[in-house]
């Protein structure tokens, strides 16, 4: 039995990527931070009771930012292919933790690889690393793909650039099978709630049941070229299975803007906005009602923004024969739907004198 180890396994594509290699058979082991609540909502249905047999799922504590905690789970767990997921993952708490950030998505990735060269497991252990279509940042060339130039604009980005070349640079000078997946924006249900394509479906259902008034945005020019996480992660596998070790960009190879974006979710909840206005007085009203319902809030801009995404799968379609099944309109539906049913659960609890919770971001 192979056995894989998922750093960021309570995330969105930790969940996903555990799913998927335990349908195909691995003991999966993944890293899980201590935190003061439950933090593992997402993985929480994989979960046996240990005390019985063939369990195939282990949580493990641990940190990206703890050397020996790292070194220590590898050799217990001695795994055929790691995958490094876990990461500080919005753009713009980056700005606001640039040295945090650093040290997870940056160093963090080093510390692994080392602990694959300090035990010895060269050979054996097959790496992925999570890595982001926010490398291109400022556009250079559209679209984006394998050989275009990097030219990172947060922290965020910055540190990812650093995981990138030590990456390739450890498969060069130790021969370890490591490889980059240089992923676009890819979505899900299980998004986290403050990127903005999960911030807009939530609110759309929420408004449309009347439970939230308004949207606050920031920039609704930026495009993205947003796959399904559920797509992505087979691909992550697929890189793990070649003879050769190679990089590969996953995208869709179709942008869209974030208005767009919001325009097709609020029609999958029922309501038909059009936009007024430019700049931070553009608006997004209610067809129906004559209502605001979105508006742009200055706080979510960041202080150097990318402006355009769009990337080439060619090299993943070709040597991989890969190609994401979802598109945009489908994966909205899944959002909006999943949105829909909390929303209506929150409806109910409302209606039966139950505070609901509330999110701000
Ligand atoms: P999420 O934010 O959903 O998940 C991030 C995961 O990393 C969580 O499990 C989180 O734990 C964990 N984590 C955060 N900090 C640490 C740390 N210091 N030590 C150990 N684990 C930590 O991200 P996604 O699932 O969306 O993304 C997965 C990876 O892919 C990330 O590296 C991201 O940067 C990258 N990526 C994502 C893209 C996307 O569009 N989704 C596109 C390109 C790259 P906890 O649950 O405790 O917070
Ligand atoms: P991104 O995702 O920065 O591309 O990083 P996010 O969903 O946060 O932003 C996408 C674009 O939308 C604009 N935007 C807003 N963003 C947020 N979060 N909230 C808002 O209110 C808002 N209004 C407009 C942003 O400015 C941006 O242009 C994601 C993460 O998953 C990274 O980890 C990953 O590496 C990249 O995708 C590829």
């Amino acid at each position: 039995m192979k056995k894989a180890l998922i750093t960021g396994i309570t995330g969105q594509d930790g969940s996903y990527l555990a799913e998927f290699l335990l349908d195909k058979g691995y003991e999966v082991h993944g890293i899980k931070r201590r935190a003061s609540s439950f933090n593992t909502d997402r993985v929480d249905h994989l979960y046996k009771d240990l005390h019985e047999h063939e369990v195939r799922f282990i949580l493990h504590y641990g940190d990206l930012t703890d050397t020996g905690n790292l070194i220590r789970i590898v050799q217990e767990i001695q795994p055929d292919e790691i995958y490094n997921l876990g990461a500080m993952s919005h753009v713009k708490v980056s700005f606001e933790s640039p040295e945090y950030t650093a040290d997870a998505d940056g160093i963090g990735t080093l510390r692994l690889l080392e602990a694959i060269r300090i035990l010895g497991l060269e050979k054996k252990t097959r790496f992925y690393q999570a890595s982001t279509s926010e490398l291109y940042g400022l556009v250079q060339e559209v679209p984006q793909k394998e050989t275009t130039p990097f030219y990172p604009r947060s922290p965020y980005a910055a540190a990812k650039l650093y995981s990138y070349w030590i990456t390739v640079n450890y498969r060069e000078a130790y021969g370890i099978y490591a490889c980059n997946g240089i992923l676009f924006n890819h979505e899900s249900p299980r998004r986290g709630e403050t990127f903005v394509t999960r911030k807009i479906t939530r609110a759309a259902a929420r408004i449309s049941q009347g439970l939230q008034q308004k949207l606050y945005l920031g920039n609704l020019d930026a495009k993205r070229d947003w796959g399904y996480a559920g797509d992505y992660v087979e691909l992550m596998w697929l890189m793990l299975q070649q003879e050769e070790p190679d990089d590969f960009v996953m995208a869709t190879g179709v942008t869209t803007a974030v208005r767009d974006f919001v325009k097709m979710a609020f029609a999958e909840a029922g309501i038909k906005l059009r936009f007024e206005g430019s700049g931070v007085d553009e608006k997004g009203i209610d067809a129906a009602s004559g209502n605001v319902i979105v508006e742009v809030d200055p706080r979510y801009f960041r202080p150097t923004e990318v402006e355009l995404l769009i990337g080439d799968p060619g090299k993943a379609k070709e040597k991989l024969g890969w190609i994401p099944k979802v598109d945009l309109q489908e994966l909205i539906c899944m959002m909006v739907t999943k949105d829909l049913q909390d929303a209506r659960q929150d409806v109910h609890l409302k209606e039966g004198g139950f505070t609901v919770k509330e999110y701000n971001e």
